[in-house]
């Protein structure tokens, strides 16, 4: 009996210390990390990042480091290896992590509904970077980057009055960038909307090379090989537009390889990086779209914005210059990327 009642006690003992503890591991626990890092002033971004497939891509990266840097802002980067499942991971992560707004670069249009959601449960601001998605738009508060149907629309512009005393047939060939990416589409629809008008305009062609330099070297060697030169089913290819630079320098090392002069095609490319600014001079290329990469600035600006409870635009597009052979070069500098 006796043993029976210590051992009550015993029970009634500890459970009144655990009662007493909970308070003070409660008010020892810090609540709100949030609160925690703004308490020291500085903000917490969080980014999820394609991955570096190209100069512009590592320039973007580099642009936005810098940027957060100069605004005191903290970075936590995710960089996804060119996969969406690991920018969803990345998001979520950034979620837990409570930061105070969440930019990402989606890889493709769809398919960010579920995490974007979490994210607005978690009252974490959301800006889309760079290219576009498909979803409500009550879940992000902005976007910022290029304008992808502005860029194709341009080149084709270019590439109709480089041709307006031509009226025999030209045959297009297109190097396309990731499908299902927004700019892929729109660089396509941008040009589209302009060739379309001319009857003498025909894409007898059009492959996602991913906006790899490799992809695009693969391309080009595959038509070169099966065609025995920049013919395709017979047809000569006059027009070779490609969504980015890497792509292009990737067609013209194969070029290269098998000794084709490219003055015999008309070439169009995207991004301006300095490579392509140089083959440009050199003769390689015609034209070349810039798509300005270096949007670090004005996205600190807006997650400075949205973090202070202020509303962004919509919608915020960087400026885009176009380079083309008609150009005086002793006018260019360098472009840093
Ligand atoms: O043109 C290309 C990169 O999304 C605008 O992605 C960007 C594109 C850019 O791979 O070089």
């Amino acid at each position: 009996m006796k043993t029976k009642v210590k051992k009550i006690i015993l029970i009634v003992l500890i459970s009144a210390c655990i009662i007493a503890l909970i308070p003070l591991i409660y008010f020892a626990i810090p609540k709100n990390t949030k609160k925690a890092a703004s308490q020291d002033g500085k903000l917490i971004l969080g980014f999820s990042q394609i991955g570096s497939e190209s100069a512009w891509r590592t320039r973007n990266t580099q642009s936005i480091f810098e940027a957060a840097e100069q605004n005191d802002i903290q970075i936590i980067f995710d960089d996804a290896q060119q996969k969406q499942e690991n920018q969803l991971k990345a998001i979520r992560s950034f979620i837990v992590y409570q930061v105070d707004v969440i930019a990402f670069v989606p890889i493709v249009s769809d398919g960010w509904d579920n995490v974007l959601q979490e994210a607005k449960a978690a009252k974490i601001p959301v800006i889309v970077v760079d290219r576009q998605i498909n979803c409500d738009e009550s879940l992000y508060s902005g976007f910022l980057g290029e304008n992808g149907f502005d860029e194709g629309f341009a080149a084709a512009t270019f590439l109709v009055n480089k041709c307006r005393n031509r009226n025999s047939k030209i045959n297009i060939v297109e190097f396309s960038g990731t499908e299902n990416s927004s700019i892929a589409t729109l660089r396509a629809e941008g040009f589209r909307s302009v060739i379309n008008q001319y009857e003498k305009f025909e894409i007898i062609h059009s492959e996602d090379g991913d906006f790899l330099r490799s992809r695009g070297k693969e391309m080009m060697e595959r038509i070169i090989n099966a065609n025995n030169g920049t013919k395709l089913n017979g047809k000569p290819i006059d027009v070779i537009y490609s969504h980015n630079d890497s792509m292009t320098l990737g067609l013209l090392d194969a070029l290269h390889y098998h000794n084709i002069n490219p003055s015999n095609m008309i070439i169009i490319s995207i991004d301006a990086e300095q490579k392509s600014i140089d083959a440009l001079v050199n003769g390689e290329l015609n034209c070349v779209v810039e798509c300005n990469p270096n949007s670090g600035p004005v996205l600190m600006d807006l997650v400075k914005k949205i973090a202070a409870g202020e509303s962004i635009p919509r919608e915020t597009y960087m400026s885009d210059q176009i380079f083309t052979e008609t150009d005086d070069f002793s006018q260019y500098t360098p472009r840093g990327y």
